[in-house]
């Protein structure tokens, strides 16, 4: 079943294009707009990762090792799309549009960091397990019978494949012929359950037959393969030829959260191995050496830039006062049900009496 889902790639490790049908395409302007959002989106977790152990945001979901998948996926919407991201796909929300402030403002537990720029259609991330899925499908239903060209991206990691929702996602869409592509981040562990531990087949690509869509599986550190199989998918979405499922396989190089410690489920020399052979970053990288379009000024250039952005959206949001614990209850529905309100009511007598 694995050789019936064969791993695409258009870029190898050492930096060369193995599939001549996109060399055209991959010109020097493409690759430096590509490399650019990658050290965007890393620096910013980096420097995320930072601001936590300072205790300046609350619990952060690093995502290293896995921007090509969200950069490439990210760069193939078109503006009227939608996005549905789970709690690791900032770097996807980032490189669509959403500010480096609000991203910085949803990790130090504020609502204004869920609230879209305008005009995006960036739902806010989903943090229970595959929940999205059905709504993404139900979005694409909602764009298909208004007649529009919208597409919706989904995305959800490789645990999220043992939910319910996966399959009532995958099956609503499949029956209506929604335009959604399902953007699988296989990262190989769900917290410290490695895949193995989660599943019996061999992808998550071959999921894709029992609802009779096409599956496919992609080198998730290659961002052109990303990019260009996304951007496939949406197209076929847009023209009625509904939904994909996209299985990028990856690895995140750190720690679940900030409150994991992944010595304690998987070897260390692993993601330290990954980081020399496979890194998307370092991919494109050989691939701009190879074809004499790299720059060191130009590159020292766009981390300089990027650093700037990242203190100037630091400073922003620290000038915010600290998040009001009692917004927990107030954006959960329009109309507060009793049990919330009680709950409120609980919340801010304990608040009174703390203060006293
Ligand atoms: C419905 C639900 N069950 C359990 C959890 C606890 N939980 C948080 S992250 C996670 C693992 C998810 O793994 P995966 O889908 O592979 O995504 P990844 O974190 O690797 O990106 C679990 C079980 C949750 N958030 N929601
Ligand atoms: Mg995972």
């Amino acid at each position: 079943m694995e050789l019936d889902f064969p791993i695409v790639q258009v870029l190898n490790e050492e930096g060369t294009i193995v599939q001549p049908e996109y060399r055209e395409q991959i010109t020097k302007e493409l690759t430096m707009t590509m490399y650019r959002h990658l050290i965007r989106t890393r620096m910013v977790d980096r420097k995320c990762i930072s601001l936590q152990r300072q205790g300046r945001i609350g619990t952060y979901v690093p995502y290293e090792g896995q921007e090509a998948c969200q950069v490439g996926s990210a760069l193939a919407l078109n503006d009227g799309d939608w996005m549905f991201p789970t709690y690791r796909d900032h770097g996807a929300m980032m490189t669509f549009g959403r500010s480096l402030t609000q991203t910085l403002l949803y990790w130090k537990g504020r609502t204004e960091g869920c609230v879209p720029p305008e005009g995006k259609k960036i739902v806010p991330p989903s943090v229970p397990i595959a929940t999205q899925l059905p709504h993404a499908a139900g979005a694409a239903c909602a764009e298909k019978w208004k007649g529009t060209k919208n597409a919706v991206i989904v995305y959800f990691g490789d645990g999220a494949t043992s939910e319910g929702d996966f399959h009532e996602g995958l099956n609503f869409a499949s029956v209506f012929n929604a335009p959604v592509v399902f953007f699988n981040q296989n990262n190989q562990y769900a917290i410290s359950v490695p895949i193995t531990r989660q599943m019996k087949t061999k992808t998550i690509a071959q999921k894709a037959l029992a609802y009779d869509i096409p599956g496919l599986r992609i080198d998730g550190n290659d961002v052109f393969a990303v990019y260009f199989k996304t951007t496939e998918a949406l197209e076929r979405a847009r023209n009625g030829g509904g939904p994909t499922l996209i299985e990028a396989v990856t690895w995140r190089y750190g720690a679940h959260t900030t409150s994991d410690d992944p010595s304690r489920y998987r070897d260390q020399e692993e993601s330290q191995k990954r980081r020399e052979t496979t890194d998307p970053i370092k991919r494109v990288e050989r691939l701009m050496q190879r074809e004499g379009w790299w720059d060191e000024k130009w590159a020292n250039q766009v981390q300089e830039e990027v650093n700037a952005e990242i203190e100037q959206a630091v400073a922003e949001m620290e000038r915010y006062p600290k998040a009001d614990a009692s917004d927990m209850f107030d954006f959960v529905f329009a109309q507060p049900t009793w049990t919330i309100a009680e709950q409120k009511e609980a919340y801010l007598q304990w608040k009174r009496g703390m203060e006293r």
